[in-house]
């Protein structure tokens, strides 16, 4: 019998890699969607008829366990979430309820319909917020610097509660920035390599941006969900830190994408203070000591390779230059991110 997986979140990022990834190794893959007014599966559209796709809601306690008791899953991914850290100022009680509560609805329907399923929660280095120490790991304090990382926290909490009070194979993956040419635009690598490579095709001049100065530990997403799926092969769950272990600023990364196509920066790129969030995450960087040996994890992409990727991805996307006039006035990319 082939092990089956529930994957919450299937259409996004991660869902969709690690989608493609199990099925590349015999599981059958139960992809997780919420009603939509339209179509919403660009990312999972080459893998439809691979797996199987059921609705559900992490709003809705009964629809999972529905869910559970039909499917009769081995594992579950719960990699579903409200991921963009700055809508969660603006709908912190829809992020609290998706990404806290979800998560307990989750495992509630795993302890009601079978408590021997094996649960990945998607935690976050947005946990640590506020650093209390460099580089972080599985034992640095949290101090979540917003609603999301405050959320993501009790998420994180629910799971270690539940392994330790019910017995459930509960991990946390506790993952830093990763990304790949089918992030969202809204968040900031996707959006740089998106907005380098329409001003290469002169599609536009400008990419305004908030802070340059913030540091994140970025990764490629497809290295990042084969540690997901090892953390639910172990002999007992635990939790773990996902990083390259290497920090970069957004000014590097805008340096990289625009000098890969040949531009110059300084001459694209505006600051503007409306992306500036209400309270930043200087700087983060993580330590996968533990994953590196108890897993066996390492990623193979590394910074640059990852940025090249995304900035050729866009081009690609986007097709041969664009004629531009001389009169023209190619605007400001300005998307929501
Ligand atoms: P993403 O692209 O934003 O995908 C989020 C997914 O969650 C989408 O499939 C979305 O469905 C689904 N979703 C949202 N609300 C839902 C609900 N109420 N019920 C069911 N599904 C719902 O996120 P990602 O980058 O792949 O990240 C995957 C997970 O890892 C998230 O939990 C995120 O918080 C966490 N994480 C991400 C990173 C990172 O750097 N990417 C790092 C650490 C942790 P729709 O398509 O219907 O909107
Ligand atoms: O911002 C700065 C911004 O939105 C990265 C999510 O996947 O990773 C992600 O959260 C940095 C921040 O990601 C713009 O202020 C500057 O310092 O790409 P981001 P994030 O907030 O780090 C964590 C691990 C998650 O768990 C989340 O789900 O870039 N920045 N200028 C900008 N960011 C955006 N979005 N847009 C800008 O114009």
């Amino acid at each position: 019998m082939p092990k089956c997986a529930v994957i919450t979140g299937v259409t996004g990022q991660d869902g969709s890699y690690l989608a493609e990834f199990l099925v590349k190794r015999g599981y059958r893959v139960v992809g997780v969607i919420r009603r939509a007014s339209g179509p919403n599966l660009s990312r999972i559209e080459h893998l439809q008829d691979q797996i199987d796709l059921r609705p559900a809601d992490l709003l809705d306690q009964l629809s999972i366990v529905r869910l559970l008791d039909e499917v009769k899953p081995d594992e579950v991914y719960n990699l579903a979430a409200m991921s963009f850290v700055p809508t969660s100022w603006e709908q912190p009680v829809l992020t609290g309820d998706i990404n806290s509560q979800g998560v307990t609805r989750v495992l509630e329907a795993i302890r009601q319909v079978n408590p021997k399923v094996r649960f990945y929660q998607a935690s976050s280095s947005e946990m640590f917020g506020k650093v209390r120490e460099v580089p972080q790991t599985e034992v640095t304090p949290f101090y979540p610097r917003s609603p999301y990382g405050v959320s993501k926290v009790f998420g994180h909490y629910m799971t270690v509660n539940y392994r330790e009070s019910f017995g459930i194979f509960g991990c946390s993956g506790i993952l830093f920035n990763h990304e790949s040419p089918r992030r969202g635009l809204e968040f900031v690598t996707r959006k740089v390599s998106n907005g380098v490579a329409r001003i290469k095709r002169g599609l536009s001049n400008k990419l305004a941006l908030g802070t340059l100065d913030a540091k994140r530990d970025w990764g490629f997403a497809g290295d990042y969900i084969r540690a997901i799926w090892l953390m639910l092969q172990q002999d007992r769950p635990d939790d773990y830190v996902i990083a390259s272990g290497v920090t970069h600023s957004v000014r590097d990364l805008v340096e990289v994408a625009f000098s890969h196509a040949g531009l110059n920066w300084q001459e694209h790129v505006v600051v503007d203070p409306k992306f500036h969030r209400p309270a930043e995450v200087d700087l983060l960087v993580g330590d996968a000591t533990k994953a590196h040996r108890e897993l066996g994890w390492a990623p193979e992409v590394d910074f640059e390779a990852l940025v090249k990727m995304m900035v050729d991805a866009d081009l690609d996307r986007l097709g041969p230059r664009q004629p531009v006039s001389s009169t023209s006035t190619a605007g400001v990319l300005d998307t929501r991110g």
